[in-house]
């Protein structure tokens, strides 16, 4: 099963501020990585606002625009990649709906979170903002090919 392994897909996983402050960071791997998805990059940046304004760019003409960038420039976020078998649509069921007052309890957000100014992760919504994202946050040489000991259980 070698073949398909160099095919997994990958999304763009953000630690937010919030996320960050309340020692999440490990409760958030964790969720990720017993699931079977493959962590391939992490950082730990504080992203200046014209960085934030262009990962959200696609938010630019609503309200909270600006609020949002500010908060995500705030402080550290954890940025990562993680790959695996739908890890796209799967990641964002890890995570939960937007506002955390609709997420369902056992997802990220439904678990910790209270308010939607406010809801510690961030997760690619499709196959192309995975691909921008990824590229926005991360070098190709900050990804890491790797075989892990569980893949072969795992798939
Ligand atoms: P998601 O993060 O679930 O993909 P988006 O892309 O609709 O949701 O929104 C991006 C971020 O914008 C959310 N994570 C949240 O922090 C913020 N946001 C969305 N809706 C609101 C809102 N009504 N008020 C304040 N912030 C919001």
């Amino acid at each position: 099963q070698e073949a398909h392994a160099a095919e997994l897909e990958r999304t763009f996983i953000a630690i937010k501020p919030d996320g960050v402050q309340r020692g999440l960071i490990s409760e958030i791997i964790s969720r990720f990585e017993r699931k079977g998805f493959k962590l391939v990059a992490i950082k730990i940046v504080v992203p200046s606002k014209d960085f934030a304004q262009k990962h959200y760019h696609d938010l630019k003409t609503r309200p909270f625009f600006d609020g949002l960038c500010d908060f995500l420039s705030s402080g550290p976020v954890v940025a990562m990649v993680w790959e695996g078998e739908g890890v796209i649509k799967y990641g964002r069921k890890l995570i939960g709906a937007t506002d955390p007052q609709k997420s369902e309890p056992g997802t990220i957000r439904g678990d910790l979170a209270v308010v939607v100014g406010r809801n510690i992760i961030h997760g690619s919504d499709g196959p192309e903002t995975a691909k921008e994202e990824v590229n926005l946050w991360f070098k190709p040489e900050e990804l890491v090919n790797y075989t892990s000991n569980s893949e072969k259980w795992i798939y």
